[in-house]
């Protein structure tokens, strides 16, 4: 039944496509909803809220943006990997000690926490694919919480942040391979048999969300790109592609793109978590790994199209779709023919001691979705919505099952197109990745969008767009600009949440909290300066700090409001300081005392008629 799609055209060929591709999508119809209705849909009146969060990564500016939706209005940075001033973030020494070392990140995929396969709306995590890192947001005050790593032996996190049906985990798998372990060096040029790929459960505590490296499984130096985790029948398993399985260390572009077919993993987590548990795992700097040489049943490759990039898992956990760059088509695997091909060993052969699915014994179709398929998103309600970067479009289609005249045509499944500005990357639907998607609004978040706002110079304004999913055919709603550099999202209904405003003074743990007047204070020893500080409408007590030149100087200041909306900041003239305090909160800053003179400080944020009068000095004796 399932008829293999010539690929598109020769590799480098294809290269030159995928560079090129440009600006008028074939067989375009009008991209713009010119009625008004369109623009009821999304518009929000003043004073109204949203009825969605949009949760989008901000890539290598390091953050977490939030849209509400449908109006796609930006209403929050959440600063995680690079420092903020707006919010003091990376200047407290407690954010400053979360960075770590690096003042950058780069974030690509959200992923929302779940419990029974549902967003419970607790936590938000986002990779690092520039320095192996994964953080955690606290979706109770919007901020950034944990950051993990550098994650050992593992090199460019790019494949997550994969959460499992209850959280157990958030899966992780290497972009990029090296010598293991980190620091020992190996040529390029002996990329095969020194370089070493690796896939990492991250154990995520359920009472705080806390992360720590569970365990890894080491693999072959494929690249793994986008991967997805399983629920239902898939429940225990994650899957994710790979797009250089021909192992090339040098002109990826065309030595990656030789092979037929590429391999996505298989792992089943639970079975890789049990094996650490049997003590099947060898120690590699501090953390368990499993060679899956070593261990059976734990990964199994899958050919999958031809330089993959997404896989995705649909509500039912049964049907995984992955999408190659180069050929023109998703493959829908179905999960129950794998367990079977799995169980009677239907393998072609392994790579390094990892069995290879048949392909013919798992694959359930090859959709013609069009150029350039990447990721694919669900409604819940039988469809899929493929994003085609070549193309310029997303396509919908049917998932399986299909009927016979279905199956005899495949191009009957493939249901509506609708052209995007332009060249689309990701694309996210409500609640995809969960058993119970919301459907209504698909985001197309677009990677080249030339021209679509008004020009601002040779950095061309990022767009996203926003479509209704709710009929038939999609329709195009809105575009909005999105910070740079939009990669993945996720979409979360506004009402599963209810952030607090203030944090409640008996929650204030900070042992340097002062509450009064009579809390404050200077004290000295050494060199050191400590203050205790109050910020309140519109005065810091104390207001005035006297130092020595050079002196190391720490001030935990509290801000003591317990309204909505009462933040003060604390800028200091020339030290390159400012904090931001939400009410209920203590922040602590530490700087050395610059040289002698004066340095008025004053509130950064507006809390009040006589904000401007919010101020104090520093003074700095010889
Ligand atoms: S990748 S355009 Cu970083 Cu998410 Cu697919
Ligand atoms: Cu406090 Cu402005």
């Amino acid at each position: 039944m399932s008829k293999h799609y010539p690929l598109l055209v020769g590799a480098s060929l294809a290269v030159a496509v995928l560079a090129t591709a440009g600006c008028n999508p074939p067989g375009a119809r009008a991209a713009v909803a010119s009625d008004s209705s369109a623009a009821a849909k999304s518009y929000v009146p003043p004073g109204e809220k949203d009825e969605f969060y949009l949760f989008y990564s901000g890539g290598h500016s390091g953050q977490v943006y939030v849209a509400g939706l449908p109006s796609m209005r930006h209403i929050s940075t959440i600063p995680v990997f690079a420092p903020y001033p707006a919010t003091g973030y990376g200047f407290d020494e407690e954010s400053k000690q979360m960075m770590g070392r690096f003042t950058w990140g780069d974030v690509h995929h959200p992923g929302l926490s779940q419990t029974g396969g549902k967003y419970d709306g607790r936590w938000l995590f986002v990779n690092d694919n520039a320095n192996n890192r994964i953080a955690r947001i606290d979706l109770r005050d919007f901020k950034t919480k944990q950051i993990l790593g550098p994650i050992p032996n593992s090199s460019g996190n790019h494949g997550s942040s994969f959460v499992t049906e209850n959280s157990e985990y958030v899966l992780v798998a290497s972009r990029f391979s090296v010598p293991l372990p980190k620091g020992r060096y190996a040529d390029p040029s002996a990329y095969k048999s020194e370089f070493n790929g690796m896939v990492s459960g991250i154990k995520v505590d359920p009472a705080n969300g806390t992360m720590a490296v569970g365990w890894q499984v080491l693999t072959p130096p494929f690249n793994w790109d986008l991967g997805s985790t399983g629920k239902g029948p898939s429940s225990g398993w994650a899957f994710w592609t790979s797009y250089n399985s021909e192992m090339a260390h040098d002109t990826l572009e065309a030595n990656s793109t030789q092979g037929e077919r590429d391999y996505a993993a298989i792992v089943n987590w639970r079975a890789a978590e049990q094996a650490v548990k049997d003590g099947k795992a060898t120690m590699l700097d501090g953390v368990a790994v499993l060679d899956p040489a070593k261990v059976a049943g734990v990964i199994y490759f899958l050919p999958v199209p031809k330089s993959p990039h997404g896989i995705d898992t649909d509500p039912s956990g049964r049907w995984i779709a992955a999408s190659g760059k180069l050929q023109p088509v998703t493959s829908v695997f179905d999960f129950e023919k794998i367990q079977k091909a799995i169980a009677a060993k239907a393998f072609d052969g392994d790579v390094r001691g990892i069995p290879v699915i048949k392909y013919e014994a798992v694959i359930e179709g090859e959709i013609p979705v069009g150029l350039g398929p990447l990721h694919t998103q669900f409604d819940g309600k039988g469809n899929a919505y493929t994003s085609l970067y070549v193309e310029s479009a997303v396509a919908k289609w049917t998932l399986p099952p299909w009927n016979a005249e279905q199956k005899k045509n495949l191009n009957s499944i493939v249901t509506d197109k609708i052209p995007v500005h332009f060249n689309i990357g990701h694309l996210v639907v409500g609640g995809s990745d969960t058993k119970e998607p919301y459907g209504k609004y698909l985001v197309a978040m677009n990677k080249l969008s030339k021209g679509r706002h008004l020009s601002v110079g040779p950095s061309q304004p990022e767009s996203s767009q926003l479509i209704d999913i709710t009929g038939q055919k999609m329709a195009m709603l809105y575009e909005a600009y999105t910070e740079p550099e939009p990669h993945f999202a996720q979409i979360l209904k506004a009402d599963a949440i209810a952030p607090i405003e203030v944090y409640p003074k008996a929650e204030n743990q900070h042992p340097k909290a002062a509450w009064d007047a009579t809390q404050t204070g200077v004290t000295r020893t050494g060199n050191k300066v400590e203050v205790k500080m109050v910020a309140i409408r519109s005065r810091f007590l104390p207001d005035k700090i006297e130092v020595k030149a050079g002196d190391e100087v720490t001030i935990h200041v509290t801000n003591v409001e317990q309204t909505t909306d009462m933040i003060h900041g604390l800028g200091i003239i020339e030290h390159d300081m400012n904090v931001v305090v939400d009410p209920g909160e203590t922040k602590t800053v530490k700087f050395v005392a610059g040289k002698p003179g004066v340095y008025p400080f004053y509130c950064t944020n507006f809390c009040s008629a006589l904000h401007q009068e919010m101020q104090g000095y520093l003074a700095v004796k010889p």
